[in-house]
């Protein structure tokens, strides 16, 4: 691994967010991929850093602190991913809404995930994050989305995703959508299990699943 990622993890693990920054800014100014840092350096720090408060070796605060840092970071990194795209170009992808589910305020693999969605031409709307199924649904007929895709990084947030698929049932909608679930507890198996159209482990896959199921009709 290079250099530079060990210390991405580093910085991250020791809250120093004014050393994550510093770590980014080295990065793309020596043309690195925004992508690559991310998922090879932060992300690692960020996972390390939550494994640690699973264990209960790390604390709330800290927590709080280690996600500052990778929120910073996460902004800049990302802003130069939706720049680096194809932003405007004359057939765009489509249109997708994100949001983080009800009583969720994990943003930050959304937030990523948004970068890669805008990079690659697609219009993004995003609600942001703790927003309720009905909230989602309707600003998804407002705006003409095709895609919802909804993040859950609590098991006991997850549900939301499940209440999303029964809405759009009830209310006569599902085909209407291509549906897209993600964030750490989510698997495959949940997605088959309430119905959603794709599951995406990370932003990466999240824009080729989309893309290959939009291309298929
Ligand atoms: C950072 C963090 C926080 C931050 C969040 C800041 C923010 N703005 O997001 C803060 C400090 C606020 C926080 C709070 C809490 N947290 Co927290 N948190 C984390 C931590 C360490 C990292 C999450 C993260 O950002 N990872 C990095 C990103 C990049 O990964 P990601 O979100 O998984 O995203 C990737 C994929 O899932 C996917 N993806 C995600 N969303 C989307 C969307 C789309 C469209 C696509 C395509 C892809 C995609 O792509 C991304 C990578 O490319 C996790 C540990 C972990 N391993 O997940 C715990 C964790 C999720 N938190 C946990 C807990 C318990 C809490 C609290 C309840 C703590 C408390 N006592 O208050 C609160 C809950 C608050 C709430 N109501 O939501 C637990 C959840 C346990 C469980 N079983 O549910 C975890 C697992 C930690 C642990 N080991 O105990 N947390």
């Amino acid at each position: 691994m290079s250099d530079l990622f060990v210390q991405a993890k580093q910085a991250i693990l020791a809250t120093d967010k004014e050393k994550a920054l510093e770590i980014a800014k080295r990065h793309l100014d020596a043309g690195g991929e925004p992508l690559e840092i991310i998922s090879q350096g932060f992300v690692p720090g960020i996972t390390e850093v939550g494994e640690q408060f699973g264990r209960g070796t790390l604390f709330l605060p800290e927590l709080i602190m280690a996600a500052e840092a990778m929120m910073a970071v996460t902004d800049v990194l990302s802003a130069a991913m939706a720049e680096s795209g194809q932003a405007g170009s004359a057939t765009p992808a489509g249109s997708i809404l994100v949001a983080t589910v009800k009583g969720d305020v994990h943003d930050i693999g959304k937030g990523i995930a948004v970068a890669m969605f805008k990079a690659n031409g697609y219009t993004v709307h995003d609600l942001g994050r703790d927003v309720e199924v009905g909230d989602i649904i309707d600003a998804a007929e407002k705006n003409g989305s095709r895609v919802i895709a909804t993040s859950a990084l609590l098991t006991t947030t997850m549900g939301e995703q499940k209440k999303l698929e029964e809405t759009l049932k009830k209310s006569k909608l599902r085909e209407k959508y291509v549906t897209l679930v993600a964030g750490a507890p989510v698997t495959q198996r949940w997605a088959n299990r309430i119905g959603a159209d794709i599951y995406a482990e990370n932003a990466h896959t999240g824009v080729v699943r989309v893309s290959e199921k939009l291309m298929a009709g």
